[in-house]
Formats: structure tokens, sequence, C-alpha cells
């Protein structure tokens, strides 16, 4: 069976552990593409930088540090010291000795006119993922945030407004910018079309889920792909399990629920992208034309992430 996944950074990669061990589980032999969100990525010191691939990809492999779930275990920070003792902007983004390797290979393979798909599968060579990751696009489409300050307007880039205003300067707006002549990645459209079963991971909806549905062709080809297609919530007990989602979701207009969220996706039956949708125990959703089932959304390990997967699958009649 081939399993297409959509993702985000850290919710998205505790989630695909979950899946790549659904997929090897019980004699099975699954293949497992993840779709990644590259609305994140920035230049930052002359480096190009893919948060959430990075996430995925170091926690995949068991190297990611699982307090942050971002960067590498054991991590050191000599060279953001050195940085900072030139001034050199930014300072409040943290580059580690051992991530900036992975942005010196990716920004010299990208400069030598690679695009990101060929340059992310030569960086999970090394980390044997056992899941293909595919960014969202090849092309940059970065997601800013419009706030007001001084009375004026203006977009910054998403990493100053998550990172160094920690989602605390209220958002206007969330613009891609580079979206109109986006496209997706190669590889994307056929892993979409070619699946017989398309998850969407417990990812913040809007600034993970959302930016990558909004690649143009991206939401028609989920639309038409003949696989279910079924989500799982990031929302319990109308907050976040972890993290700033939060402030996301009330700039869109939606509320901050399970139900909120299930129907922003909306039913394929309708004008969404949902067939079946996963809410935990006590949270409630109503949604026509989608297949609701409650079961224990805390992904608190493999196991028992692998049986949110089984269980996915068993709401639009695929036997685990
Ligand atoms: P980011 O890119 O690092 O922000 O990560 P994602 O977008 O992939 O995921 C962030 C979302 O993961 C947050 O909205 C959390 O609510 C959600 N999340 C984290 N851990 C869990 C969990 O154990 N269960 C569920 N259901 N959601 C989770
Ligand atoms: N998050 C932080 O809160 N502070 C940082 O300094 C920081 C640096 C950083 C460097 C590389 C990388 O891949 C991720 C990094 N993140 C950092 C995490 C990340 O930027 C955000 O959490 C995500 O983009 C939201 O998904
Ligand atoms: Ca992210």
């Amino acid at each position: 069976m081939q399993i297409t996944v959509l993702a985000g950074g850290v919710g998205g990669a505790r989630f695909l552990q979950g899946v790549r061990r659904f997929a090897t589980s019980d004699g099975r032999a699954d293949e497992v593409t993840a779709i990644v969100n590259t609305g994140d990525d920035v230049t930052m010191h002359g480096l190009r930088i893919c948060p959430d691939l990075d996430s995925v990809m170091y926690t995949l492999a068991g190297a990611v540090d699982v307090e942050r779930g971002w960067g590498r275990a054991g991590e050191t920070w000599r060279i953001k010291d050195e940085l900072a003792e030139y001034g050199a902007e930014p300072t409040w983004f943290g580059l580690g000795d051992l991530d900036i390797a992975t942005h010196l290979v990716r920004t010299q393979m990208l400069e030598n006119g690679y695009p990101l798909s060929d340059v992310t599968a030569a960086l999970c060579q090394r980390w044997q993922t056992g899941i293909r990751l595919l960014p969202m696009s090849d092309d940059r489409c970065e997601t800013h945030v419009v706030i007001e300050q001084d009375g004026k307007r203006r977009a910054i880039h998403f990493q100053e407004w998550w990172v160094r205003y920690r989602a605390g300067i209220p958002a206007l707006a969330f613009v891609q910018v580079g979206l109109d002549t986006a496209s997706p990645a190669a590889g994307v459209l056929d892993a979409i079309s070619g699946a017989d079963l398309i998850l969407v991971s417990p990812s913040n909806p809007v600034v993970s889920i959302n930016t990558i549905l909004n690649v143009p062709g991206m939401r028609e080809a989920l639309r038409s792909a003949s696989a279910p297609i079924v989500g799982l919530s990031p929302i319990i007990g109308n907050a976040p399990v972890r993290g700033m989602a939060d402030a996301c979701l009330p700039v869109l207009g939606v509320e901050t629920s399970a139900a909120g969220v299930g129907g922003f996706y909306g039913a394929r039956s309708a004008d969404g992208i949902l067939d079946g949708w996963l809410i935990h125990p006590g949270d409630t959703a109503e949604l026509d034309g989608i297949a609701v089932r409650a079961r224990d959304l805390l992904m608190s390990s493999d196991q028992v992430t692998a049986g949110m997967v089984r269980d996915a699958a068993a709401l639009v009649g695929i036997a685990g």
C-alpha cells in the first residue's frame, strides 16, 4: 500500500514516526511519502534553512533534540556565539554547529541548480529516514505575517513572528510570498494520485497544512485523488497539544476546537479535502460528509501513534 502524508514540523514528525511503525508492522511493507510544509523556510546568514523538513528528517533519524523538537541532539552553539560577537543579525535565530552542516550542503546544492526535492533526497540518504520526504514545492513560497506596529501595517517573515515575537503580536493575515508562481514539487502530484491512503498529520492547521493546501494544484489533486483522506486533530480540548497554533486559527476565523479544524478542512463531498476525521475522546465534531471517530490522539510513543494510523485506515474501510 502507498501511504501519503501531509506534514508540518514537530507534530508532523512525531506522527510520521507512528506511520513508519504502522507501515512495517505485522508483516506490512507499505511505502510512505511525506509532503512537507516549506512555508517556514528562510535564508539566514546566507544559509537556506527548511525547519519543517529538517525537524522531520532529524526526528525520523533519531537525531533530533527531543525537548525542542527541532535541531540536533547534543548540539553546540559556538558559531552562533561567534556570529553574535560580530553583531551579525539576526541574533534571535539560533543555528547550531551540527545543524549548520545541513544548511551548508543544502545551500550549495541549491546554488548549483538542484531543486529542493533532489537536495532533500540527498540529505535523507545520510539519515535513512525510511520515509520519502518531499517538499510541498520546489519554488520558494515563504509565509509572512501582516502585523500592525506604530499604527502602520507591515509584513514580517513567519520566523520573525514565531521565534522572535513568540506569536505575541496579533497577526492580521498570513501571506505566502511566491504562491502565485509556485507549483507542487517533483513527485508530489504522483504521490497523491498514486496513494491508497492519504493522511493529514495533527500539524498546525494554518501555517503547516493550509500552507501546503494553498500551493496551486494541491487542493485539486487531493480532491480528485482515488485514495480516501483522513485527518487527525491537533487540537485537544480546545487547545493545541503543544505550541502556539491557537495564535493562528482565529486569524482565519476558525474556532480552536476539533470541530473547528475539521470544518476548516471540510468534507471532500462538499468543497473540502476530508473523508474522515479523528478527534480525541471528550471532543465533539458533527461534520456533514465526514466520518468522525474519537480515539486517544496523544502521541506518547511510536506504537500508540501507529494505533492512530490503524484507526484512521479503519475509519475509511482499509484493514490495518
Ligand atoms: P511545527 O511545524 O513544528 O509547528 O509542527 P506541526 O505544524 O507539524 O505541528 C504542530 C501541532 O502539533 C500543534 O498544533 C500541536 O497541537 C500538534 N501536536 C503536537 N503533539 C501532538 C500530539 O501528541 N497529539 C496531537 N493530536 N497533536 C499534537
Ligand atoms: N525555534 C526557536 O524557537 N528558536 C530558534 O532559534 C530556532 C532556530 C531554528 C534553526 C533551525 C531550524 O530548523 C529550526 C529552528 N527553530 C527555532 C524552530 C523553527 O523555526 C520553528 O519552530 C518552526 O518554523 C515552526 O514550525
Ligand atoms: Ca512549521
